[in-house]
């Protein structure tokens, strides 16, 4: 069954229906664009973001794409780009607001590895982008990999679709994606190890033990881009860590457009997430580009490093 079906045969809003159609679309032309493999299109801008991170010029180009798609619906008010500092209003009667990160990962572009695009939705209230992530009403990202998968969820229900570049059409291939209760893969960047809470770096020995007949019992997968080390738990089951560091004393990764989309999926497929001191989605952002820490992943495993933390207080 392919999108456009699949979203007629569901009684979701018809925005809802819009804006998935809108990400569609513009995924499609990012994905033909990522593939076209015009040098033109790769590498650095050479100029720093409001992150102060390396703008690609694939990251701008995404960006666009986005916007433009999401200006052709009637329903989205403002936007929230990781790419701009502002929030960009598009529609002042528009119903709902999406905040995004129109390419996670982008600095992996150049050596063909996996990369993302991660959209959150909220209904237009007063209190705008800083609503909790538990308020979202849907939570979608793109995997630009060996395939092209689109993945949301909605109504505690989580569904993943397939690119048939032939047809240009995501056809549904997960339906209903639960990730496992525990895993073996544990994903995180070791060159922070040093500088890391006693808490994780526990944790990542426990991960590192070898079991009775000296096997290890889990393995270390991370490849640099949240959307793709997050997909491949999401389906075999892991866990992700991203906590806080001396460089990052908050955090990596942004908590609006990264964080509380990863952890509203997470939360449909029976996954947990956490900034180490409470649920990833009960966190009331202060401002729009706020970092986090974050920890998502098969429940027993995150359930594990949160009673590391706790011991580690008393
Ligand atoms: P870029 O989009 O700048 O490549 O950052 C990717 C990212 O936000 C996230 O996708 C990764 O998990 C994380 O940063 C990797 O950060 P480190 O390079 O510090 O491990």
């Amino acid at each position: 069954m392919n999108l456009a079906t699949f979203l007629n045969s569901k009684k979701y809003d018809n925005e809802i229906k819009e804006i998935l159609i809108a990400i569609q679309i513009g995924s499609i032309d990012l994905y033909n664009k990522l593939n076209q493999q015009e040098s033109d299109l790769f590498g650095s801008l050479g100029q720093k973001n409001i992150q102060n991170e390396d703008v690609q010029k694939l990251d701008l180009i995404a960006n666009d794409i986005f916007i433009n798609n999401f200006k052709k619906t009637d329903c989205i008010h403002s936007v929230l780009s990781e790419e701009e500092k502002e929030v960009r209003i598009l529609n002042n009667s528009g119903s709902h607001l999406i905040a995004m990160d129109p390419l996670d990962g982008s600095s992996n572009i150049d050596v063909n590895i996996p990369v993302g695009s991660i959209f959150s939705v909220l209904m237009n209230n007063e209190e705008g982008f800083l609503q909790k992530g538990s308020s979202q009403r849907l939570a979608c990202y793109v995997i630009y990999g060996t395939a092209a998968m689109l993945v949301f969820a909605i109504d505690n229900e989580a569904y993943g679709f397939s690119l048939n570049i032939k047809t240009s059409q995501y056809i549904l291939t997960h339906p209903n994606i639960q990730t496992p209760k525990t895993g073996s893969i544990f994903s995180i960047n070791e060159g922070n190890l040093n500088s890391l809470t006693k808490s994780v770096v526990n944790y990542v020995k426990f991960c590192k033990e070898l079991n009775s007949n000296g096997k290890r019992t889990h393995t270390g997968r991370f490849i640099g881009s949240l959307v793709a080390d997050f997909h491949r738990n999401m389906l075999k089951g892991g866990i992700f860590i991203y906590s806080k560091t001396n460089d990052k004393p908050e955090g990596q990764l942004r908590l609006i457009y990264e964080c509380n989309p990863i952890a509203f999926i997470a939360k449909a497929t029976n996954s947990l997430s956490s900034n180490l001191k409470e649920e990833i989605l009960d966190v009331k952002p202060e401002h729009i580009h706020q970092r986090t820490p974050f920890v998502v992943g098969s429940s027993e495993m995150v359930q594990k490093i949160l009673s590391l933390q706790i011991s580690e207080r008393t």
